[in-house]
C-alpha cells in the first residue's frame, strides 16, 4: 500500500523529488521535450509564438521595434532566432527582453540574445540577483540548473509599464513560483474588437520548497497573494511560459480554421488559477506532512 501511494504521489508530483541524481534525470527528460522544435505562428494581432514545442517565447511586434518575452533553454536560441526570421521579423529590431521568471527553462537564451540585439533586459526586482548570478533559486549550487548570467537593465514592480511603438505592457508582481515572478498584461485587436491578454508568469510549485527551508522566505504568502490577484483578472486570452498551460497546440490547430480566434477564451484564466490554487494547497499539505515525519 505504501509503495502504491509513493508511486501515485510520484506521478502526481513528478518534479518535487529532490535528490541530485533524480533532478539531473528529470531535467534531462524535460529538456528533450523542451527543445523539440515547433513552427512559429501569429497568435493574434501583433503577438507571435516563437518558442519551441515545449517552451513558450513571445514576440510582441510594434512599428518601432519589438519586445521578446522569455527565452528557452540555452541551446534553443538559434531556434528562436530562425522562428523570428521565418515570420519576417529581424532579431536586431528587438528593443526589450522581458523575463517572466528566472528559471533556466525561460532564461537560457537571455545572455546570448542580449548580446546579439543590444536590447534592454527587464525583470521583477527580486529575480535580478538570480539572473545576474545565473542560478536557480534555492538550488544555487546545482550545476545542471545554471544558465549564462545576464545583466538586468531595469526592474519593475506592480503597475510599471513598458511602452514601444504604441504598445504598452503593464507589469504585475505575481511572486511565488520565483521571488520576482512578473506577469504582464496588454490589449490587442481581433478585427475591430479589443481583447485583453495576460502573459502569466506561472504559479506551479514545481521544484519549490514551501516549508522547512523554503526556496525563498515569503514563498507561501507570495503564492497566496498571486492567487488573490489572479482571481481579480479576467483576460480574454491566457498566455504562459509553458505551452501546455493553455493548450497552445490544440488552439493553434484550430486557428487555421479561421475566426473566431481559439486563443480568445475569457473563462480560461480563472479556471486555470482555481486548479493551480488547489494543486498548491495539496503540495503545501504534502510538504508539511513529509516535514512532520522527519
Ligand atoms: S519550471 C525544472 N520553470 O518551474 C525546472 O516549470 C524548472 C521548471 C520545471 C522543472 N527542472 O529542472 O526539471
Ligand atoms: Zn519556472
Amino acid at each position: 500500500m505504501r509503495l502504491v501511494l509513493a508511486i501515485v504521489l510520484g506521478l502526481i508530483f513528478p518534479v518535487t523529488s529532490s535528490s541530485a541524481q533524480s533532478l539531473k534525470e528529470l531535467l534531462e527528460k524535460a529538456t528533450i521535450a523542451w527543445n523539440k522544435p515547433t513552427e512559429p505562428f501569429t497568435i493574434i494581432d501583433n503577438i507571435h509564438y516563437v518558442g519551441t514545442n515545449g517552451l513558450a517565447v513571445y514576440l510582441v511586434t510594434t512599428r518601432e521595434g519589438h519586445i521578446l518575452i522569455d527565452t528557452a533553454m540555452p541551446e534553443a536560441t538559434s531556434q528562436i532566432r530562425s522562428s523570428i526570421e521565418k515570420l519576417g521579423f529581424k532579431l536586431g529590431d528587438i528593443k526589450f527582453l522581458i523575463n517572466t521568471h528566472a528559471h533556466i527553462d525561460h532564461t537560457g537564451g537571455l545572455a546570448e540574445l542580449k548580446q546579439l540585439t543590444g536590447a534592454l533586459l527587464i525583470s521583477g526586482a527580486a529575480d535580478k540577483p538570480l539572473l545576474e548570478g545565473g542560478y536557480y533559486p534555492g538550488r544555487e549550487t546545482a550545476a545542471e540548473l545554471k544558465f549564462p548570467a545576464v545583466k538586468v537593465d531595469r526592474t519593475v514592480k506592480e503597475g510599471d509599464t513598458v511602452s514601444l511603438g504604441g504598445v504598452t505592457l503593464t507589469a504585475h508582481a505575481t511572486p511565488g513560483h520565483s521571488p520576482g515572478c512578473t506577469s504582464w498584461t496588454t490589449s490587442v485587436k481581433e478585427g475591430a474588437n479589443p481583447r485583453s491578454i495576460v502573459f502569466f508568469c506561472s504559479a506551479t510549485v514545481a521544484l519549490n520548497q514551501l516549508v522547512g527551508a523554503p526556496t525563498h522566505p515569503t514563498i507561501v504568502e507570495d503564492y497566496r497573494k498571486t492567487f488573490a490577484w489572479a482571481h481579480t483578472v479576467q483576460p480574454d486570452i491566457l498566455l504562459a511560459p509553458h505551452p501546455e498551460m493553455y493548450g497552445m497546440q490544440d488552439k493553434r490547430a484550430k486557428l487555421a480554421a479561421g475566426a473566431p480566434n481559439p486563443f480568445v477564451r475569457p473563462g480560461e484564466f480563472g479556471a486555470y488559477i482555481t486548479s493551480l490554487e488547489k494543486a498548491f494547497e495539496e503540495s503545501l499539505y504534502k510538504q508539511k506532512s513529509a516535514a512532520a515525519k522527519q
